[in-house]
């Protein structure tokens, strides 16, 4: 790789069981069989998987116990993993710091996600670690569909909600990866995106959309006008099919993925810097309009009270004698370490005054 070509970082994100880790796998294997091999970095964040068909760098696992949560904070599996995830996140500078290091040395840096899609792409954690990586790396987003359950229209819908919605939030280079071709060949999704009467004449047939008399149902309503908005959504999107197996495809994957390395430095990075430009303006200007108010507010108080305005000027002395007085350092309390635990005590009176007669409790 050349010195100046960073790598790309892939996260790979899909619904429970489209075969994500898998797919890791799957494309840390044709890293490695390269000529020369290219092994990637590669991240697991899923704190629940009991095991992981590849060698992880970085492993959620090793910094948090899954378990551990759940028992700690008394959570289900859902929220012990959201927990989990937000206790990471809070480390994610160290692994952006060991991610950059190997930034000379690798063309890939992959990321593998939680089973439960809303965990990674709904919390706080999720948007942190998908900013935090596209902001110093090209990133692409391989969102994995399980193509033998899309064969149902209603599911091939949903799926494509759910890939417009990570589309527009992110705002990331995005392949749709039809995965498991191997078991059911994906010419059928590619024919629904490219033609939506194709698909609305599936759904006109299919068994899901449709009562008992063949009639359609309010679902098949609604889907219909969707195929139509959705329709200019597959513009922006390329697709790929992929078996994770066989390893069929991969190849068109890493085609698709140099595509958008070009897509993100052409469109996304001038976007990130316009974003950041026009958040620190909005920033300054608040500033100032609060700064201007403040003033403003001032100068009304002293027209109306020239007398105290008189008064209301620093005086060196009065300050120094200020500091005299609170010399104490309280900072955070170790509640373990309380001599009566459940004692209530007031920090505005912490420091015990010379003068002051007032006896502590003790405990009887
Ligand atoms: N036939 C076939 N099966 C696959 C393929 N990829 C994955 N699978 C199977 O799909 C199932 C789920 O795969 P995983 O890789 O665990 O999927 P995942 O998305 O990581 O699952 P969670 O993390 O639990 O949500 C497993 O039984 C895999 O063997 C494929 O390309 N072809
Ligand atoms: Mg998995």
């Amino acid at each position: 790789m050349s010195a100046t070509k960073k790598p790309v970082c892939i996260i790979a994100i899909g619904m429970a069981g489209s075969g994500k880790s898998t797919f890791v796998q799957r494309i840390n294997a044709h890293l490695h069989a390269r000529i020369p091999p290219a092994p990637p970095y590669v991240l697991n964040l899923d704190p629940a998987v009991t095991n992981v068909p590849f060698e992880a760098n970085i492993d959620i696992r090793d910094t948090v116990d899954y378990h551990e949560v759940m028992k700690q904070y008394n959570l289900g599996p859902n929220g012990a993993i959201l927990t989990a995830l937000n206790l990471f996140t809070t480390k994610f500078d160290q692994v952006l710091d060991l991610v950059e290091k190997r930034a000379e040395s690798v063309d890939y840096v992959i990321v593998d996600t939680p089973g439960q899609i809303e965990i990674f792409t709904w919390s706080a954690s999720g948007a942190i670690i998908t900013d935090a990586v596209a902001s110093s790396l090209p990133t692409v987003i391989a969102y994995i569909v399980d193509t033998p359950r899309a064969t149902a229209p209603a599911t091939f819908m949903s799926n494509m909600l759910y890939a417009c919605s990570i589309l527009y939030k992110t705002k990331l280079p995005f392949i749709v990866v039809f995965n498991k071709i191997d078991a059911q060949p994906h010419d059928f999704a590619l024919n629904w995106m490219q033609d939506f009467e194709t698909f609305q004449e599936a759904l006109a047939t299919h068994r899901s959309t449709t009562d008992d008399e063949g009639a359609p149902t309010y679902m098949n309503s609604l889907m219909n006008s969707m195929s139509l908005v959705l329709d200019e959504f597959y513009k922006h999107l390329k697709s790929v099919g992929v078996s994770s197996v066989t390893g069929d495809g991969v190849s068109e994957f890493f085609e698709a993925v140099e595509a958008s390395r070009e897509e993100y430095e052409k469109e996304y990075l001038p976007e990130l810097a316009r974003m950041r430009a026009q958040r620190e303006a909005t920033l300054q200007k608040q500033k100032e309009e609060s700064t201007a108010r403040m003033l403003a507010d001032l100068a009304v108080d002293r027209t109306r009270n020239p007398r105290s305005a008189l008064q209301d000027r620093w005086n060196p002395q009065e300050e120094e004698d200020e500091e005299d007085d609170d010399g104490g350092e309280l900072n955070i309390i170790d509640r373990s370490e309380e001599p009566w635990p459940g004692q209530y005590v007031d920090l505005t009176q912490a420091r015990r005054r010379e003068d002051s007669d007032m006896a502590w409790p003790r405990p009887t």
